[in-house]
């Protein structure tokens, strides 16, 4: 039994009801780790290690107390005492362990695989100021550290840590964990963090995340991605990765020794899933452990290696692919290096085709040496797979087919409805009952269709949710969004490839009709949210020029009433979590064939956002889900857009003449607008599209415009509205991440559940 009034009494000397926000926060975070602490760790003769990069955990509270089956007796008991929970949770720090898309799924994948009862620990580092904290100054973005270790001990010591030895001197690691609570299970898995011992954190000045990038046995985990423009960059990029793999290694063999390994037969022990590419480098070091530091034969300690590892692709993007120099790795781990030579010898002896050769002219492609060393190699959405298995890794897919399968993406429906969306939850649970919680089956809700209760009920649970999003934004960067505005909602990354620019052109289009004398039935919001890389200059222009079309409309009484646009700051978890709830309009706009998956669509869609998309990543699996009149669709198809970049022949000058795309490219320089942002970012962006424009927004802007206009008329008929919202709820099940674990554990991982 909980009893927060004993807690406060004894923790503060005061009563619940006389605590601060701060207070219960504290409160709740060591009620939930002492009842994690005396859970067992989930147990398993073979164990998964996810090692990933990032880890976007996002806040933890509210999902643990889900997880511990005790959210609802302390809602109310602090309810009973004047507190809101939602508000209580505002003191706690988001860790700043990830970025985007690639890093939220590591965190669902640690949920589910920890509902699931399956042995295994997520695997990577724990940066001290993540990748940035973005501020805006002079409408663009700025990058600040993200200070947010030391705001709360939510680390565990684990007390022990390894040696990692770099060419030509070597390091300490430090081990931390994060417990991870499955739902109602007995038993937790862990997020493992390795930290430098010895970490400087006066390397970093206050107020910006320029550091020297030289210091590598001070600065290793200081940041996530450190910036890559130039050689001290990739360099210490490449040490981290060695130091992430090299730890994860070392425990993954030190662990099997435990459980009585003989390590020939370390693949029944342990099998590592490598999310994209950055921890590529632990086969090479696996096998450098096994045979110089326990004597294994080399081409036995390559063949346990190769049926422990398994890959999974995250995206197409040529850029993304790691490539580095052998010159760098020879500096970094020289032994490790040699191995890979040895590797890549033995990969050209089985086949010479260069296209599938490790190394090329001295440089190491990452992914090439994940699927000639690894068993598995998945894409995260079937038109992705597909798109790998045909085209960008079709001389592997020849190679070795049986080592393809897809593994469509998924989310965690305990964050991202139970804990997102209280009203939609309490709504689900009266229509059709408790069941879904565990198996995550929403189709029941499709026989309401009809049902006006439902329908109406649904419509609420949204005002719940916008109010809800109304008050993130106020409090969080003071801006007021109209209570009965549309909210249409394009969050992640900046990348020219999502085509954040694209709907920029149509939020001209859309300030120069109204001008035009055209209004909107109701006010439009537009909502984006996330960051750019730093060095990403484009992207950091596309974000400028987003930040001063929303203050140039708002300052333009004659359209502010009908259009506004906001740009959130500092787009995370925890602002995902106000925004998708409540968003009616879901933007998946990406370029055909470049968006691997996608993960917030799947949540707009499970929230019951409509969604607006072109056919790519796992939009075409919502289409085929929904039904056409459940979804908005447009744009030129992967293969015509693949087509268009093998023949080189898309013009984007040519479309760019037409006259109405011409009158919105060129109001991005239009002298008077030019003069209220940075006149040389806006027309470094002008040029740009209207000369190269490489992921195509004016082949689709026209289209775009249209479906757009069309969307927002439907939502006037609002019964038929949250009909469609009601269906792609009750679609939704597809995407739980429970489903894509048991999928990766069924064809690739083979753990048995630990059975309670
Ligand atoms: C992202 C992909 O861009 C996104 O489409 C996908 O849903 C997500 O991974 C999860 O699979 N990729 C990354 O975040 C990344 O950094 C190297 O790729």
């Amino acid at each position: 039994m909980i009893d927060l009034e004993g807690s406060a009494r004894e923790a503060f000397g005061r009563g619940l009801a006389e605590l601060g926000d701060d207070e219960v926060c504290r409160l709740l975070q060591d009620l939930v780790r002492e009842r994690a602490r005396e859970l067992p760790v989930v147990r398993g003769k073979r164990r998964l290690y996810y090692v990933s990069a990032e880890f976007l955990i996002g806040k933890l509270l509210t999902c643990n107390l889900i997880n511990l089956g005790i959210y609802d007796e302390v809602r109310s008991q602090l309810a009973a005492a004047g507190h809101d929970l939602a508000r209580v949770e505002e003191s706690e720090v988001e860790p700043a362990l990830g970025n985007g898309g690639l890093g939220r799924l590591a965190a669902c994948f640690l949920d589910s695989i920890a509902t699931l009862g399956l042995p295994g620990d997520g695997v990577g580092l724990n940066y001290h100021y993540g990748l940035f904290r973005q501020r805006f100054s002079y409408k663009q973005q700025t990058a600040v550290p993200d200070e947010w270790l030391g705001c709360q001990d939510v680390l565990n010591d684990e007390g022990t840590g390894f040696t990692v030895r770099f060419g030509g001197f070597s390091v300490t690691s430090h081990l931390y964990s994060i417990d991870v609570l499955g739902y109602g299970r007995g038993a937790k898995d862990r997020l493992r963090l390795f930290d430098l011992e010895g970490a400087d954190d006066s390397l970093v000045p206050a107020d910006s995340i320029d550091f020297d990038k030289t210091q590598v046995s001070r600065n290793l985990t200081l940041f996530l991605y450190p910036d890559d423009s130039d050689e001290d960059g990739r360099l210490l990029r490449v040490y981290q990765q060695y130091f992430m793999v090299s730890n994860a290694a070392q425990l993954i063999v030190a662990e099997a020794l435990e459980r009585g390994s003989r390590l020939t037969d370390l693949d029944e022990y342990a099998v590592v899933q490598i999310n994209d590419t950055h921890p590529t480098m632990v086969i090479p070091e696996l096998v450098r452990i096994l045979v110089d530091e326990h004597g294994v034969a080399f081409d036995d300690a390559v063949a346990v290696v190769r049926r422990m590892v398994a890959y999974t692709n995250h995206t197409i993007l040529a850029e993304a692919l790691e490539k580095w120099p052998l010159a760098y790795l020879e500096r970094v781990a020289p032994r490790v290096a040699q191995i890979i030579v040895r590797l890549d010898e033995l990969a050209k002896e089985r086949c010479s085709d260069p296209e599938v050769a490790i190394i090329v002219d001295g440089v190491v492609h990452m992914a090439r040496l994940a699927i000639h060393y690894g068993f598995s190699v998945n894409g995260v959405a079937e038109l992705h797979t597909r798109i790998l298995e045909q085209t960008e890794l079709h001389p592997f897919f020849e190679l070795y087919p049986e080592r393809f399968s897809n593994k469509t993406n998924g989310i965690t429906f305990r964050r991202w409805l139970m804990a997102a969306n209280p009203d939609l939850t309490d709504l689900i649970d009266r229509t059709i009952g408790t069941g879904w919680h565990r198996t995550a089956d929403l189709s029941p809700l499709a026989a309401h269709a009809d049902d006006s209760g439902v329908l109406e009920g649904l419509a609420l649970a949204k005002e719940g949710a916008k109010a809800r999003m109304r008050d993130f934004l106020w409090r969080r960067q003071g801006v007021r969004v109209p209570e009965d505005a549309i909210v249409d909602v394009q969050v992640k990354r900046f990348h020219e490839y999502k085509r954040q620019q694209m709907l920029a052109l149509y939020i001209i289009w859309k300030y120069l009709d109204i001008k035009n004398g055209n209004r909107p039935a109701r006010p439009i919001t537009i909502v984006f949210g996330g960051k750019a890389a730093p060095a990403y200059t484009i992207a950091q222009d596309v974000i400028h020029l987003i930040v001063t079309l929303g203050a140039w409309i708002a300052n333009d009484p004659a359209v502010a009433p009908y259009l506004q646009v906001v740009m959130v700051e500092n787009y995370d978890v925890t602002a995902a979590e106000h925004l998708i709830p409540a968003a009616d309009v879901s933007e998946q706009i990406s370029l055909a064939s470049k968006e691997a998956s996608g993960t917030s669509n799947m949540k707009f869609m499970l929230n019951g956002a409509v969604t607006l998309c072109t056919l790519d990543g796992a939009n075409v699996e919502i289409a085929r889900l929904v039904g056409p009149e459940n979804i908005y669709t447009f744009g030129a198809s992967s293969e015509e857009v693949e087509r268009l970049y093998a023949e080189g022949s898309y013009d984007a000058h040519a479309l760019y003449l037409r006259p109405a795309t011409k009158l919105l490219v060129d109001f991005i320089t239009n002298p008077q607008f030019m003069a209220t942002g940075c006149p040389d970012r806006l027309r470094r962006l002008h040029d740009d599209i209207a000369w190269k424009d490489w992921f195509m927004a004016l082949l689709d802007l026209e289209e775009f415009i249209r479906v757009k206009e069309v969307v927002y008329a439907d939502y006037e008929d609002r019964g038929a509205w949250m009909r469609k919202s009601l269906a792609n709820v009750a679609a939704a099940g597809a995407f739980s991440s429970d489903r894509t674990i048991r999928q990766y554990n069924d064809d690739i991982w083979h753990l048995v559940p630990d059975e309670e």
